[in-house]
């Protein structure tokens, strides 16, 4: 501490205790120079918005980077600097940048507190925005500053907004010594550093090294009308749908025969055998830093249930009467943009496509108290899935573990406004993880392949694509509350209590094993859902084929054996 201090210079120090009174004082400063705007407290109580600088509104991933000694245990999925240079290069831009700012020392669990898989690290920043957000997304304060105390051993984390220069811009990661630092941006991924840098980064190479899983993905606990529950993991990539599929509200039909619908966790999932040889899952996170474009009351009545109190927005419009407004909201009109601007549409939309609201997990109408439980949730099943407006069907479901690795390694998605650069673009995306995994895919793929040993009860692996469109470019399915039918399904093959279709890229419903009453589907639409297009899977093989050659003699051999299998088995069909 004394050591950042002197290098950074700042006026004040300020320990975080995470108290209530510490948080009121924070929103009062940041009214006061006029970095947080009160929005309507008559309908939104304790609500507000932050307007971001216009050049720092989402991820930077080709200015972040993975600073191991090695060059090849980044990998090639990562950029990559050496650590010397990478901590000349910071240390220089952190040289006297808090002069006149006040640093905050911002101790913080990953975690229930006392659960076992739980990590802690301390985030030292000089922005008020984010230790407010810290406040909402952790476990932050003096239970965490006691742990980190226990344990010894915590994550370390430097962020400076610096001046917001995207050309003074670098988010660094060095794992070898569990350090973080991170300059010149104020956004969600780059600045809370308990989020993507811990808890994805740096904890994937713990995880690896310790005999678990950081992954990129939701927790749902899923109730059937018997009073049983199974809890689901899934990995989409950034703005594809997990804030969504973590809080769904059941189709009418199976609200009235008692399927419920529990949040654990909506981004990120620390996973690990347990003594059962069952897979168990924490949510690491306290809170939703969610896509704000696209929530309505009728994709998303959880969410907007929960954004009506106590929330922090970033980057959404405002109507005339100073409440929250974006694309998709369905109700009100803008009178302001996101830049703070009188509404005009030839400047584009009125919430920046990236907008997000930060929220107390426990504010959900559908959150779990599971969520607190120590050891975890186990898993049932895992999902993979991507925006894919063309040849991935609905669903389909891996015929082994190995299979399954090999399904997420081979996903691809379109890119979305979470991250800056082309939006639309379809690229590989192994596990979601491509801008998040903290060392080399080849290693990662060969630690996910290591889970299938003797005693384990793994989850089955299931791969779905909510985005296919047809040929009028609309989407084909439903999705939202509708894809807990697909769920039912996954959840009946778990139950083996439906044979499925067997096919070569795995196993598809039988269209009389999903529940698609009451929904407006063409037989076309169906088919297409439900199709294996043979020719399009050969070509998508060649490309994993390809994909997984680019990683060398380094990627394991099980798992280009699968490639192989898949592709034969596509060949003879
Ligand atoms: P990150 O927080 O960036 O990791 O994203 P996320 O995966 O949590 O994405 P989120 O659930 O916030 O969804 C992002 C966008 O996808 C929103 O605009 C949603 O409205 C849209 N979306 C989510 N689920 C579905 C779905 O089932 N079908 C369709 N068509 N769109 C969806
Ligand atoms: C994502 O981009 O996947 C997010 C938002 O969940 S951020 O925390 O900014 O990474
Ligand atoms: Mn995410």
């Amino acid at each position: 501490m004394d050591e950042v201090a002197r290098l950074t210079r700042p006026d004040r120090v300020h320990w975080c205790d995470g108290s209530d009174a510490e948080y009121a004082a924070l929103v009062e400063l940041m009214q006061a120079n006029g970095t947080l705007l009160a929005l309507n407290q008559t309908t939104h109580p304790r609500c507000y918005l932050h307007r971001s600088n216009p050049s720092d509104v989402a991820r930077v991933e080709h200015l972040t980077f993975v600073c191991t000694r090695e060059r090849e245990d980044a990998g090639p999925n990562n950029h990559w600097m050496a650590p010397a240079e990478a901590h000349a290069k910071m240390d220089a831009l952190f040289d006297g940048c808090m002069h006149g700012r006040t640093l905050y020392v911002v101790p913080y669990c990953m975690g229930p507190i006392d659960s076992p898989l739980a990590r802690c690290g301390v985030e030292i920043t000089d922005s008020p925005y984010v230790v407010a957000n810290m406040r909402m997304m952790t476990r932050m304060g003096a239970a965490a500053l006691a742990r980190i105390e226990r344990d010894g051993s915590f994550v370390k984390g430097l962020h400076s907004t610096g001046e917001l220069d995207p050309e003074r811009r670098f988010i660094m990661h060095f794992p070898e010594e569990l350090t973080i630092k991170s300059y010149g941006s104020g956004y969600g991924g780059n600045a809370l550093l308990g989020k993507k840098c811990h808890a994805l980064r740096i904890a994937s190479w713990q995880a690896r090294t310790e005999g678990w899983l950081a992954e990129h993905m939701l927790i749902v606990g899923i109730e059937n009308p018997q009073g049983e529950t199974h809890y689901v993991a899934a990995a989409f990539p950034s703005a594809c749908g997990k804030t969504n599929l973590a809080m769904l509200i059941p189709p009418e039909g199976y609200r009235r025969d008692g399927w419920k619908v529990w949040t654990v966790g909506d981004d990120i999932c620390w996973m690990k055998p347990g003594a059962d040889g069952r897979l168990w899952a924490i949510n690491p996170e306290a809170g939703f830093f969610g896509v704000a474009p696209g929530t309505s009351t009728r994709t998303n009545p959880n969410a907007m249930a929960m954004l009506h109190h106590d929330t922090l927005f970033t980057n959404v419009a405002l109507t005339a009467d100073n409440q929250p407004w974006w694309e998709g909201i369905g109700d009100g009109q803008p009178a302001v943009d996101w830049q703070g601007r009188s509404y005009d549409p030839a400047n584009g939309p009125a919430a920046h496509p990236n907008a997000r609201f930060t929220v107390r997990i426990n504010q959900c109408p559908s959150w779990s108290v599971h969520a607190e439980d120590p050891q975890g949730v186990p898993l049932s099943a895992i999902m993979f899935g991507g925006r894919r407006e063309s040849l991935v069907p609905l669903v389909f479901e891996a015929r082994d573990w190995a299979h399954g690795v090999l399904v997420g390694a081979a996903m691809a998605s379109e890119t979305t406004a979470a991250a800056t650069g082309k939006v639309g673009v379809v690229r590989r995306d192994p596990m979601a993880m491509k801008p998040f995994c903290g060392y080399n895919f080849a290693d990662y793929f060969a630690h996910w392949l290591s889970f299938d040993k003797p005693g384990a009860k793994l989850p089955k692996i299931f791969h779905v694509n909510w985005f296919r469109k047809g040929a009028d470019g609309k989407f084909l399915w439903p999705g939202y509350g509708d894809n807990l039918r697909v769920i039912e399904w996954m959840l009946k093959r778990v139950a083996g209590a439906v044979g499925g279709n067997e096919t070569a890229i795995g196993i598809l419903p039988k269209r009389e094993e999903l529940n698609l009453a009451g929904l407006d589907l063409s037989a076309q639409a169906v088919d297409a859902l439900l199709g294996v297009d043979i020719e399009g899977w050969r070509a998508e093989l060649t490309a994993i084929g390809e994909y997984l050659d680019g990683y060398g003699a380094r990627m394991p051999a099980r798992l280009k054996a699968e490639q192989q299998r898949v592709a034969a088995a596509l060949a003879g069909g």
